[in-house]
């Protein structure tokens, strides 16, 4: 039963969950209470660490007030919510941007000052939440942000990792790991609930119990559990009081220990059984687009869907309504295939637990889910071996299998006799052993798949699931275009830049309507604008170069083209073709008198990302650009006029300062490969030009600012596929300018040209699957086009204006309105400013 307050003591909590004023005494106030009291510091032990704290711990409260109040004001109106599923949220830093959302940088500031701190140096002591590889855990920390500032009801689910993405750290030019402990000092940000823990069963057996009327049920017993326990993530809408929630779900053992083996002095034995529960989320699987078989990836995507079902229920079943309500209370959004298993979980619920039919259950299913597929490549595309899902969850292994057998008996219905088309649609995949295909479970499960850009939302349809969509006659399939938040993503990383156009448009309103900056365009010949516009850019340039000099001692000029590539190291994404480039000209540049090369553009190329720790190609190609780079850098003829530098451990706040200085961002990969991209949108947003491939959402971003501001090279996805053919076949010639650079690299250039064999034979033996050799003199032709484009300062200054004024659609705003209207069906709740 739940306690109720004593309606006498209301006003003491009424005083409570007001929220504090923004006043700069209030502010002080609360920072030194959290300092001395929550930290024990005093005034004569203090660091800027210390001031962080109580600096965070501070808003924190205030981000508690607002989230009180959401959660209150939505429990009352019970509007429809929804429910985003991802395995993974990159939130990077949470101290700038809570500021911002909350309005109250300003006065933090000055309070903060008054106290002798300065706030951009505690903005510094906070680390990275990296719970995610790359774009896709990115997206789902961009989408929260929107979703909280359009004021719609919604949740984040996710894993507590212990460990985000691992750091990365360049010893003798090659990538090395280091674990990623980030709540080694603590985690301001999140509020550990204890109240809030639900039980997750593994193995066991499944009983089948037959009913005096001979209806058959089934009931999953035995095996082990263990706990989901809640940490809650507050995200603040930004100018508005809607603060929602991501909940991550921590493991831990069912039971702390077994007493009998413990009073028998066993106590390794009796500690084990905890240590396995909290394996589960010790630690981030460090792959982007790439799919590896582990059990204890299985497992946390059940615990993750298994604890996450239950809170949606136990919501759901507070408003007594009956479970045909369900697909209309609550919609759930599978982030890529990983939450998949959500969808026989709900299932099983349903039928074993709540007793509906098989039909009225389906038809609940698959009226709440969608899917949002991220990616063509096959590597990527998760299958699950049989045997393992049938050992670790045997009743959601015969679900799964009755989900595809009432499935193909609707498809043969429709396609009589087509045994071909049944083997391809088939969930289970045939062979040695049996493989259930994620991706086609998830649409089957789903009432919707989209996308993330218009080029692989047509993909999907046309190349990896063609049948599903003959099947659904089209109607499951739709495109939603990925987008950024213009908070983080322009206001907070540039804030020159931002308080510019503020104040060139007269308002700040752009910050939550993208649209207003389309107004930009009229300044673009401006010469007064343009110069304070290229001004801007050249002071992100110096803060940039102040970091390079600072972390790897290379010194950079702020007067040479910013050529930057920065995102996971993969063979897709071509880094490789970048450096092979960059070898090309640095050949050509040593073939020139002192006098021409004076004449040259002078370009700083930066390199950043992080390979998975097992691909050892990728690895490669990040030892290549170290190796480059110690040649270029320190060979006199050349000076500044080509720089090469790879900047260890990409992550979230360093995004922040590379992103604002790029004069040219590259996202070349092969194309149709790349789904969206989304580094894309924040660089051209920051007034970068693209230099890029006819690939992801480059090709919507050409559209939105005109094919004169964007560099675009290379062969159209639909060529791909005939030039691996003849590649095969070997009957296509090297590129020569490309021979030319691997025989560099043969001749021991850029040192032992062993370490590069296999790298080289991916190109010479290995096929070129990735197409470098075809795009490579397109790719070397649109560079030199970039380099005379950079000598007209006048035209480049406009190209910048813009590229910022183009990117009115790349909002993560736009975005999720178009999942809330077209798929989600929900609206925004708007919380008011106080509660009565
Ligand atoms: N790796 C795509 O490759 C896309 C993001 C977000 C990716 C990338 O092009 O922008 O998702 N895919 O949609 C996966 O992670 C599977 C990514 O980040």
């Amino acid at each position: 039963p739940r306690w109720l307050p004593p309606p006498e003591t209301l006003h003491l909590w009424k005083e409570f969950e007001t929220p504090e004023p923004a006043e700069i005494k209030a502010i002080q106030k609360s920072f030194l209470r959290h300092v001395t009291k929550t930290f024990a510091r005093t005034a004569f032990n203090m660091d800027n660490f210390g001031s962080y704290q109580g600096t965070a711990y501070s808003l924190r409260d205030r981000l508690i007030d607002k989230w009180n109040i959401t959660q209150q004001h939505h429990t009352r109106e019970d509007p429809k919510r929804v429910y985003y599923l991802s395995l993974e949220f990159l939130l990077g830093r949470s101290l700038d941007s809570c500021l911002l959302s909350l309005g109250v940088k300003d006065i933090y500031k000055k309070a903060l000052d008054e106290l002798g701190f300065r706030l951009e140096d505690l903005i510094g002591e906070e680390v990275d939440a990296a719970l995610g590889n790359g774009g896709l855990g990115r997206l789902a920390a961009c989408y929260m942000d929107s979703l909280a500032t359009l004021d719609y009801p919604a949740w984040g689910y996710g894993i507590r990792y212990n460990y985000g993405i691992f750091k990365q750290l360049i010893v003798d030019g090659y990538q090395t790991e280091f674990p990623d402990y980030w709540l080694n000092f603590g985690n301001p940000w999140e509020i550990e609930r204890l109240d809030v823990s639900y039980e997750v069963r593994f193995r066991g057996y499944v009983n089948k119990v037959t009913e005096e009327d001979g209806t058959i049920s089934y009931v999953w017993e035995g095996g082990e559990k263990v706990v989901a326990v809640a940490y809650d993530v507050p995200i603040p809408g930004y100018g508005t009081m809607n603060t929602i929630n991501i909940r991550l779900w921590s493991a831990k053992p069912a039971r702390e220990f077994d007493f009998a083996m413990f009073n028998d002095g066993n106590y390794e034995k009796a500690v084990e059984e905890q240590k396995s529960a909290e394996n589960i989320t010790s630690v981030l699987y460090p792959n982007d687009n790439h799919m590896v078989g582990k059990i204890l990836r299985l497992k946390q995507q059940y615990f993750f869907v298994c604890a996450t079902l239950q809170d949606a229920i136990r919501r759901f079943k507070k408003t007594n309504r009956p479970w045909s309500d369900f697909p209309y209370q609550v919609s759930i959004q599978l982030n890529d295939t990983h939450p998949t298993l959500g969808i026989p979980e709900l299932q099983r619920i349903l039928i074993d637990e709540e007793g509906l039919s098989w039909d009225d259950a389906w038809d609940i299913v698959t009226k709440t889910f969608s899917f949002t597929n991220h990616t063509v490549l096959p590597e990527a595309l998760e299958r699950w071996a049989v045997p393992l899902i049938q050992d670790l969850l045997p009743r959601h292994m015969m679900i799964i299998f009755d989900i595809n057998l009432f499935f193909l008996q609707k498809v043969e219905k429709k396609f009589p006799g087509d045994r071909d088309r049944l083997r391809r649609m088939s969930i289970i995949e045939e062979g040695h052993p049996q493989n259930v295909r994620m991706a086609f479970l998830a649409i089957v499960g789903s009432h919707t798949v989209n996308g993330v850009a218009a080029l692989h939302s047509n993909l999907i349809k046309n190349d990896i699931f063609p049948d599903f969509v003959e099947f659904y006659e089209g109607n499951k399939f739709t495109n939603v275009t990925n987008g950024i938040t213009p908070r983080r993503w322009l206001h907070q990383c540039n804030p020159a830049l931002s308080d510019f156009i503020t104040q060139k448009l007269g308002s700040d309103s752009w910050v939550k309507d993208l649209e207003q900056l389309k107004k930009l365009k009229e300044f673009a010949d401006d010469a007064a604008v343009q110069k304070q516009w290229m001004a801007i850019k050249r002071q992100n340039k110096v803060r940039l170069a102040d970091y390079i000099h600072s972390i790897t001692s290379i010194q950079v000029s702020p007067d040479s083209l910013f050529d930057i590539q920065v995102k996971r190291i993969h063979e897709y994404k071509r880094q490789f073709m970048n450096i092979l480039g960059v070898i090309h000209r640095y050949l050509r540049l040593k073939k020139l008198t002192p006098e021409q090369r004076a004449k040259e553009v002078p370009r700083l190329v930066v390199f950043a990302g992080k390979s998975a720790p097992g691909y050892f190609i990728a690895k490669l190609v990040i030892k290549l650009i170290n190796s480059v780079g110690e040649v270029v850098n320190n060979d006199p003829e050349i000076g500044d006029i080509l720089k090469v530098v790879f900047i260890p451990n990409y992550n979230v706040s360093l995004a922040e300062i590379i992103i604002p200085a790029s004069d040219i961002s590259q996202h070349i990969s092969t194309a149709g490969t790349e789904a969206s991209g989304t580094s894309n949108m924040k660089f051209v947003l920051n007034g970068g030009i693209i230099l890029g491939t006819v690939d992801g959402a480059n090709i919507e971003i050409g559209e939105e600012i005109g094919e004169d501001n964007i560099f675009f090279f290379g062969v159209k996805a639909d060529e791909v596929e005939d030039i691996r053919h003849l590649n095969r076949y070997r009957k296509i010639e090297m590129d020569p300018d490309l021979r030319n650079v691997l025989d560099a690299i043969e001749r021991g250039t850029f040192g032992d040209p062993k370490i590069f064999e296999p790298l080289v034979a991916t190109l010479t033996v290995g096929g070129d699957y990735y197409l470098i050799s075809k795009d490579f003199a397109s790719y070397i032709e649109a560079q030199a086009d970039s380099d005379e484009a950079y000598k007209d300062k006048v035209g480049w200054a406009k190209k910048s204006i813009l590229c910022t004024a183009g990117m009115s659609k790349f909002s993560s705003d736009r975005s999720i309105n178009e999942y809330a209207e077209r798929i989600w069906k929900i609206k925004p709740c708007t919380v008011p400013a106080t509660l009565n």
